[in-house]
């Protein structure tokens, strides 16, 4: 293409972007902006479903029927995240089969925030509170993201994470308000899970190094800092009203900007889990190996009685 009409094609892209004109599946659009929605979609889509483990891991062991019929409900729900994000990707000229082959071979990533082990039923509301809380204040700004399959899914996806979030703020509450014992369990997982909630919104703005491209091309509305931010200011008196205590010696309300300061983030061990070096992140990939590998029968079976069933119709 020559040089002035990729120019001109670029222009009236960016132009689209600025008046908040969503881009569609078949407009014109740079590869780059292709490429980063391919990689953040996919890194979404993978989470979702690796997301189903740790809790997954529970759902046989919920202490009564109506908490197992939710986490069920929940579980599920993240499988139908997944589905609609592999297919937003496939609306960029992504080949799923070849995206889930990253994710099983390693290349690809997906969400730190699962490679933590889930060591008591207090986890599944530490999980719903923090970890779909946290997900849902990234989540909400890319529902006025600029690529529409994406935008669009994100709308109920938001829909069905606030009821997550409300689901497990309901478990801690309970058993922050039960026994001695039941208190000490949800105190235990928020310790273990407060400072991964917080990695989950990415590195520092200094060291994030896709977040002003994303920002200018309206994929991100939000900074990871400022997403961050207001997270540990909602959730902290969420902590309080259930008499919680946020594992952070360092966390202080400062009355002038209105905000909670926190303490320092460990950085390494983040790019550690990132890297595969976390708790679980072995278990997890052979976890999802085993089930294509496992499911590989009813994928035949079903494209069978598909053959079947169009052989009969045409004869
Ligand atoms: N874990 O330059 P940035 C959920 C990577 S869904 C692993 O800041 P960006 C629902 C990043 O990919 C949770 N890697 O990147 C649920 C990049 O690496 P690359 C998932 C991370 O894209 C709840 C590098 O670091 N949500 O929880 C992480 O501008 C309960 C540099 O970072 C989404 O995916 C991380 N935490 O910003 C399910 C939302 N953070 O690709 C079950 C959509 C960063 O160059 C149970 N994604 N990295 O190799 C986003 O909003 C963005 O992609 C960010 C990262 C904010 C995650």
């Amino acid at each position: 293409m020559k040089e002035t009409n990729l120019e001109a094609l670029e222009t009236a892209f960016q132009a689209k972007i600025d008046k908040d004109i969503r881009i569609e599946p078949k407009d014109w659009m740079p590869e780059e902006y292709r490429k980063t929605l391919i990689r953040q979609i996919s890194q979404h889509a993978h989470s979702e479903i690796v997301g189903m483990l740790p809790e997954g891991n529970w759902i046989t062991r919920a202490p009564n029927l109506r908490r197992k019929a939710v986490l069920l409900a929940k579980v599920q729900d993240e499988a139908g995240h997944g589905l609609y994000l592999y297919s937003a990707v496939e609306t960029l000229g992504a080949d799923r089969e070849a995206t889930i082959d990253d994710l099983h071979s390693g290349k690809a990533k997906y969400s730190s925030i699962f490679n933590y082990p889930t060591l008591s039923w207090a986890d599944m509301g530490a999980i719903g509170w923090l970890v779909d809380g946290a997900a849902i204040m990234n989540q909400v700004p890319l529902c006025r993201c600029s690529y529409g399959p994406y935008a669009r899914a994100m709308v109920r996806v938001c829909k069905e994470e606030s009821f997550h979030q409300r689901q497990g703020f309901e478990i801690m509450s309970t058993l922050a308000n039960g026994t001695p014992i039941q208190k000490a369990l949800a105190q235990d997982a928020l310790n273990r899970f407060w400072w991964p909630a917080l990695m989950m919104f990415g590195p520092n703005d200094s060291d994030s190094p896709h977040s002003q491209q994303s920002m200018d091309w309206k994929i991100k509305r939000f900074s990871n800092d400022e997403l961050r931010q207001t997270f540990v200011d909602v959730t902290v008196p969420q902590a309080e009203m259930i008499g919680l205590t946020i594992p952070d010696p360092d966390l202080k309300f400062n009355e002038e900007t209105g905000h909670y300061e926190f303490g320092a983030i460990n950085w390494d061990e983040f790019w550690e889990v990132v890297k595969g070096n976390g708790p679980c992140n072995a278990d997890r990939i052979a976890a999802r190996r085993n089930a294509k590998e496992n499911g590989q029968w009813v994928r035949e079976a079903a494209m069978a009685h598909e053959e079947k069933r169009k052989a009969k119709q045409a004869s």
